[in-house]
């Protein structure tokens, strides 16, 4: 079996003795550990140094070799052209695009960096891994220093449709760099057509089935929706009861029933929205005032950027204005929370809660809607109000669907949400937990790398 290189935007080197808490990392730990191996990536710092260098660490029997940022590649590649462009035109948000040619040629320069360093650490008989969309031209570069071994690349995020690619300048660039790798990996059906759409239209590949030739490339393209590790969160979600926070929480919600949201604070999540449709339920259901709690807990992120800070200030208003509003002595309804919690922590409140609310605007898979499902009790479960646009709603049947952008139609399935009977609660629970286990974290890990194998064989 041939050693596995996964190649990320961000690396956290495990803690001796701790074990990591994303389970993400966890998974691709395991593919790791399974196949022997190296993580390479930004470990999150910010240097002085003209050309940053790796340094590697051993753990688990995992090397991680981990390199800082200069700050021209911090700004220019990773907030610049990697979250102010290719972030909000891949989650179809025009508006929030803000094009610089520096920001570009910084972000070509940095992945041929990565390139560089990373080629100086290679025997030559690897599978290399490449995950996201800070990292799209990493396998040209890669091949442009020789490399002959097998790529492949996933994105996490939506592919955007062929007019929207077209708002970026440099687009054909970007998507003739895709064809470095010799399989790609989307997490929705939908997601692959747009892909194949746009590189036979733009490009002029051509299609065979889920293959795509262009020039002398072949490229394979697949399906693997990410997933969670539903033992470990379902055991995470059990014990959490013991826990004195989570007792503290259910003691707090005096009857209440609690509707619960949990992201990263991001536009693509829909929190604004969200709100407003906590708001609707409020004025157009006065029954569930005093009956009814919502909690949102907005993990803060990419705080450098503008938008995101002001989506922070919009936030901290609209609960405010609810809160002003509908608050009685001894009832506050709405408890957002800007912090990041420990995933227990998590775990203890989508158990907690009636509702989940998951209503991003647009998501690559969505895993917060996942976890939710796991972290029920079968016997008595919560129901889940889901955005249709999150990739996940392919997969979550037993989810009560929603536009995200009508927050009436988000407070109408609240309300449905909120009434559903005990046995219809059961079945959609287990409907979704049944697809949820289907498609785990480490079948999605596998599926890709042995079909990554069988792409460069066939
Ligand atoms: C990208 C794609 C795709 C949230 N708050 C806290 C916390 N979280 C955890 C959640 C979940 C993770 O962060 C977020 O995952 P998502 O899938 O919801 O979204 P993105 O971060 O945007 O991820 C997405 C994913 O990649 C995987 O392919 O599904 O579509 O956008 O696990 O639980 N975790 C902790 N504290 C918090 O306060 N510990």
């Amino acid at each position: 079996m041939k050693d596995l290189v996964v190649v990320s935007n961000r690396v956290s080197i495990p803690e001796a003795g701790r074990s990591q808490a994303g389970g993400l990392a966890m998974a691709l730990n395991s593919a790791l550990a399974r196949h022997g191996g190296m993580w390479f990536g930004w470990n999150g710092e910010i240097c002085h140094d003209t050309s940053p260098q790796p340094t590697q660490t051993r753990r688990n029997g995992i090397t991680y070799a981990t390199l800082p940022l200069n700050a021209e590649q911090h700004d220019n590649y990773y907030l610049g052209f990697s979250n102010e462009v290719l972030w909000p035109i891949f989650h179809f948000n025009l508006g929030a695009m803000k094009f610089q040619r520096r920001h570009a040629q910084v972000y070509y320069a940095t992945n041929l960096h990565f390139a560089e360093k990373l080629s100086a650490l290679l025997t030559g008989d690897e599978l290399i891994w490449v995950h996201d969309y800070h990292l799209i031209p990493l396998g040209e570069a890669l091949r442009r220093q020789g490399s002959h071994a097998p790529m492949g690349f996933f994105l996490h995020i939506p592919f955007p449709s062929a007019e929207l690619l077209r708002c970026i300048p440099g687009h054909r660039d970007l998507l003739a760099s895709f064809f470095a790798y010799d399989l790609l990996g989307f997490q929705t059906p939908q997601d692959l057509e747009t892909f194949c759409h746009a590189a036979i239209r733009i490009l002029g590949a051509k299609r065979s089935d889920n293959v795509l030739r262009y020039g002398d490339r072949r490229l394979k393209l697949g399906i693997y929706p990410v997933g969670i590790d539903v033992d470990t969160l379902q055991r995470e979600a059990q014990h959490s009861e013991t826990k004195q926070a989570v007792r503290q929480l259910r003691a707090s919600l005096g009857g209440c029933a609690l509707i619960a949201g949990a992201d990263r604070l991001d536009y693509s999540k829909g929190l604004g929205e969200r709100m407003l449709a906590f708001e609707h339920l409020l004025d157009d259901y006065p029954r569930y005032r005093r009956h009814v709690l919502y909690t949102q807990v907005a993990s803060p992120s990419r705080s450098a950027i503008t938008e995101y800070d002001d989506l922070r200030q919009q936030l901290e208003s609209q609960a405010g204005h609810i809160n002003g509003l509908h608050s009685d002595l001894d009832w506050v309804p709405v408890h957002y929370i800007n912090k990041t919690y420990p995933r227990t922590a998590l775990m203890g409140l989508f158990r907690a809660a009636q509702v989940g609310l998951v209503t991003p605007l647009r998501d690559g898979m969505n895993l917060v809607c996942k976890e939710f499902v796991a972290a029920q009790d079968s016997r008595d479960p919560g129901a889940l109000v889901l955005s249709e646009l999150a990739g996940a709603a392919h997969e979550l049947e037993g989810a009560l669907l929603v536009n995200p952008y009508d927050p009436h139609a988000i407070a109408e399935a609240l309300d449905q949400a909120l009434q559903m009977p005990h046995e219809e609660r059961c079945q959609r629970h287990a409907s979704m937990l049944a697809s949820v286990r289907c498609n785990d974290l480490t079948r999605w890990w596998q599926r890709f790398l042995d079909d990554l194998g069988y792409a460069v064989s066939s």
